[in-house]
């Protein structure tokens, strides 16, 4: 098996580099620099048509889709504890979380993000705006989950949707509503935050000052 990253610092690569690092399997990162424009290199959309991070290559295929890509590798590596096991009463919660993250939370942060880019400058507030309400309630729900589930978002067990939800809650450390400022969330970020693949990912990244 040989797995090839390609990242951008802090970006939605951050979650599958974390997987990989969590896993503890080979793997080989590339620098994509997108303040440079490097995602809409023609090499490189060849990989990733949509010109964005992350893609991983694996034996030789590139994919892209960073929630997809985290899946792909649990399935590749069972056991490793990262997400509930076929048939266990958590598998449906799993993945309705997953897809709940993928679908309505990675769209918001998108258009919150890149509403000027993506769309009409002009009209980029308002798409502000709603992504901002979409990212909030997000909060609402992982606060009142964790209330009720425990440590993590799935209870006990930290897992695959932790290092989503944690990399998309750095993504707000700017945003009129960041997630920290609570404090159920800030206590379980920071509780993350020790582990040694969180540790080791910021210092592969070159990342730091986060959670502060
Ligand atoms: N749905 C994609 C979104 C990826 C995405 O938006 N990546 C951003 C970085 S966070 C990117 O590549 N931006 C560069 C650009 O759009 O030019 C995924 O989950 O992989």
């Amino acid at each position: 098996m040989n797995y090839h990253l390609f990242y951008a610092p802090g970006a939605a690569s951050m979650a599958v580099h974390w997987m990989l690092i969590e896993l503890d399997v080979p793997f080989e990162a590339f620098l994509v620099d997108i303040d440079r424009g490097e995602q809409r290199d023609p090499q490189y959309l060849k990989l990733n048509p949509s010109g964005r991070v992350p893609t991983l290559v694996i034996d030789g295929v590139a994919y892209g889709e960073t929630v997809a890509l985290m899946m792909l590798l649990a399935e590749r590596h069972p056991g490793s504890g990262l997400v509930p096991d076929v048939g266990s009463p958590q598998k449906a919660e799993w993945l309705q979380l997953a897809i709940y993250i993928a679908n309505t939370l990675m769209p918001a942060m998108r258009d919150w993000l890149y509403a000027a880019k993506d769309g009409n400058p002009e009209g980029a507030d308002a798409v502000k705006a709603l992504a901002e309400k979409r990212i909030c309630s997000v909060w609402d729900d992982f606060e009142a989950r964790l209330l009720k589930k425990g440590d993590y978002l799935l209870g006990d067990h930290f897992g695959m949707v932790d290092m989503l939800a944690v990399m998309l809650m750095r993504w707000s450390r700017n945003m009129p509503c960041p997630a920290i400022d609570r404090p159920t969330l800030r206590q379980y970020v920071d509780r993350i935050a020790q582990r040694d693949s969180y540790i080791e990912l910021n210092t592969r990244e070159g990342l730091s000052g986060w959670p502060a």
